[in-house]
């Protein structure tokens, strides 16, 4: 640390000090350490200051309520920080040009857009350039408060992205209810498939201690509109609901809720039990049913707003109503029974698979749930997956998704990267979240996209739902890598409305992270926007999946075989042999292209009509078949694993080419990053081709390097300790 002892009147100390001032001038972005997101607020160019000086330099807002007050330390903070100077708060727009901020009941000049407000809804807001007492005036104006903190990131988004405000006319409403973030953090702070260091949740010193930096999370969740929160691990623990933890939660949804972000809980099936010292968790048992009403009571006198409840039951070992001969709707509804009176919901996963169950794993959600359909209280969302397997870099959409009209279905993503890399490969998961939303499942005939059945227009849901297992821990970047952060952007982004491009976010989120100038935002888009496919290249190609290495899943594992359970080994899905590789799901195979809308399963059943990227999710194939490329699959196999360890290295030339024009900090992390990355990519593609070629035997395509090791080499690698590893 840099101290220095300040006398008055000693020159040299003037210098210094005039040094240091000028050094942090002329490089203010040598601190940047990810901390502020995208939030960064840097100064706009020159050029631009005074047209949006001229616009923005005046601002009327209220400040009664505590949104209110949110808003105005924002517009200050970003303003400040972009334009070099404080707006000017003012009374009334008299005068100047000015900024007008409120709701009808909040600002007496917004009264007359009252009408024009009617189809923003709860949230939405009008951002647009109006007449007011005869002048021009900005406006930004929603029906409640949280509308306008919305409408304030989106103008300052534009700013940092540099651009005009001029015929500003924007009215946007999120698409989706239900925004939220699950949190997969245990009490002792660790986090389940976390990669970003520990939990962001200090229990310990709550409700005692408010960490300014759960104020600085909420800030970053309003700015893209996630409305919600789960804190707690899916695989929860019933202490999460003693009375103590409640007042923990409590303190975290007071310091949210200026920003829109309710709490909610992941619930433990047999809490009643114990928690409560009942003798059953049956949910049809009258003192379970007590129980939970009496919880509900507890935690809405403690969180009014609390938004309900999140349940893993029935799945990987966790409790639920099928131990007592119950369907998940006997379970999901007795916990809706007891949320209802408060206006909470439930939503209950789907993501259940029985190890007992001989049936191929991708189908058995599908068969415990569709029957289901109606049979669900109002206020239950069912919360499903993207893929019928588990968060893979590549999976077909989930056949759940159109197969359960009379339910509303949430859509859960995986921001953290699991099976991505962890936190050190750079992908970037808008173009999977885009693939995922723009799916078509053809329920109600061509068009029904996943994004329509997600948001509920297919079926004219009330309530509908997204959700994002969240990357973020306490690492000072928050996500573990400064490119992760993208991925909760995209998330986030995508939540408020899922018909947005990948691109057009990675554009906005690049010029706010790291600069608006062309010549970075273009080469950094382009090489996010490969980023995925390069991924699956080198770690599962052509559809495999789930051929991750063993509990942790840090690194390939296609030779993962044996241990308590078929369906967490690699070749129950990949099933190579000498004669061929993919898991047969045709309706000669597990017949899972069944559970698809006829036109999908007609597609995804026909070899010569499945999308290639799925080939070896829905078929078993010849390894001497040909593919579209002409190459035969064991050479296209090996093509691509080795494309995929090419295109990292393209990705750090591109990188490397923007040194100078980002940050130094920054710069050198994503560099030793992508270095990390790339070895990591010459691993799966090694390690994958010498495994699959002790099973087929099949001389390399000409050109192609062997595995420098030989396959026990692979097989030889243990991290004990890698991160994030279930508990
Ligand atoms: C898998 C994870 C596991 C989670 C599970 C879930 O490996 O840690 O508990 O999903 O979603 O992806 O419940």
């Amino acid at each position: 640390m840099l101290t220095l002892t300040w006398r008055r009147g000693d020159g040299r100390c003037a210098f210094l000090a005039g040094m240091l001032a000028l050094l942090c001038y002329i490089s203010p972005a040598s601190a940047e350490d990810g901390y502020d997101l995208w939030l960064r607020y840097a100064p706009v160019g020159s050029s631009k200051v005074e047209g949006y000086r001229s616009a923005l330099g005046n601002v009327v807002a209220p400040d009664r309520t505590p949104t209110q007050r949110v808003v105005r330390e924002e517009l200050r903070r970003g303003l400040a920080g972009l334009l070099g100077s404080e707006p000017r708060f003012r009374a009334s727009p008299a005068g100047d040009a000015a900024l007008v901020l409120g709701t009808p009941a909040s600002s007496p000049w917004l009264a007359p857009l009252r009408h024009e407000l009617e189809g923003v809804g709860e949230e939405g807001y009008l951002l647009r350039w109006t007449r007011l007492d005869g002048r021009d005036a900005l406006v930004i104006a929603a029906h409640r408060d949280i509308g306008v903190l919305y409408g304030v990131f989106h103008l300052l988004r534009l700013v940092q992205a540099g651009v005009s405000l001029d015929g500003l006319d924007v009215s946007e409403v999120p698409r989706i209810k239900l925004r939220l973030l699950n949190h997969w953090d245990n009490l002792d702070g660790y986090v389940e498939r976390g990669y970003a260091g520990g939990s962001l949740w200090d229990w310990h010193t709550l409700p005692g201690w408010e960490d300014p930096r759960y104020t600085d999370y909420a800030r970053a969740n309003a700015s893209l509109g996630i409305n919600g929160t789960v804190l707690n691990n899916v695989n929860a623990n019933a202490l999460s609901f003693s009375p103590a933890y409640l007042r923990k939660a409590a303190a975290l949804a007071d310091v949210f809720r200026p920003y829109g972000v309710r709490v909610y809980l992941s619930a433990r099936f047999s809490a009643p039990m114990e928690l409560g010292g009942l003798a059953t968790a049956d949910p049809l048992d009258p003192d379970v049913r007590q129980w939970w009403r009496e919880k509900a009571r507890e935690i809405y006198a403690l969180i009014p707003d609390f938004g309900g409840f999140l349940v893993k039951a029935n799945s990987e070992g966790q409790p639920g109503p099928q131990d007592y001969g119950r369907t998940h709707a006997d379970g999901a509804n007795v916990l809706a029974d007891a949320l209802a009176p408060h206006g909470g919901v439930v939503m209950w996963r789907a993501f259940v698979y029985a190890h007992d169950v001989p049936e191929d794993r991708a189908k058995q959600a599908y068969n415990e749930f569709v029957g289901l359909d109606g049979a669900f209280r109002d206020n239950v969302v069912v919360q499903v997956k993207n893929g019928p397997i588990d968060f893979q870099p590549r999976e077909p959409f989930h056949p759940l998704f159109g197969a359960m009209p009379r339910t509303p279905l949430m859509l859960e993503f995986q921001i953290t990267k699991e099976y991505l890399g962890f936190a050190t490969h750079l992908v970037y998961l808008g173009p999977l979240y885009e693939e995922v939303l723009r799916a078509d499942t053809h329920a109600r005939g061509a068009g029904s996209t996943v994004a329509r059945v997600v948001d509920g227009s297919l079926e004219s849901h009330a309530l509908s739902g997204i959700a994002g297992v969240a990357n973020i821990g306490d690492d000072r970047t928050w996500s573990g890598s400064h490119f992760d952060q993208a991925n909760w952007y995209a998330f986030g982004r995508l939540a408020w409305n899922p018909y947005q491009s990948a691109r057009d976010i990675a554009a906005e989120w690049v010029a706010m992270t790291f600069s608006p100038a062309q010549e970075v935002v273009r080469p950094v888009v382009d090489m996010m926007m490969a980023s995925r496919e390069t991924a699956v290249d080198y770690m599962t190609p052509l559809g495999l999946h789930h051929v991750i290495a063993r509990g942790h899943h840090y690194g390939p594992g296609p030779w993962v075989d044996g241990g308590p359970r078929a369906d967490w080994t690699s070749v129950y899905y990949h099933r190579a042999d000498r004669d061929g590789i993919g898991f047969d799901r045709t309706a000669s195979g597990s017949d899972a292209v069944s559970q698809y809308a006829a036109d999908v399963a007609r597609e995804f059943n026909d070899v010569e009509r499945v999308p290639e990227p799925l080939l070896l999710w829905f078929h078993h194939v010849r390894w001497d078949r040909r593919l579209r490329s002409g190459r035969p699959l064991w050479d296209e196999l090996v093509h691509r694993y080795t494309r995929g360890v090419r295109n990292v290295e393209a990705m750090q030339v591109t990188w490397r080419r923007l040194e100078g024009r980002v940050d130094a900090p920054r710069h050198r992390q994503v560099a030793a990053f992508l270095r990390i990355q790339r070895d990591e990519a010459q691993w799966w593609r090694d390690a994958s081709v010498a495994y699959f070629q002790s099973i087929n035997g099949l001389p390399l395509p000409a050109g192609e390097a062997p595995p420098p090791h030989p396959l026990a080499y692979y097989l030889s690698l243990q991290f004990p300790y890698a991160p994030g590893d279930g508990r």
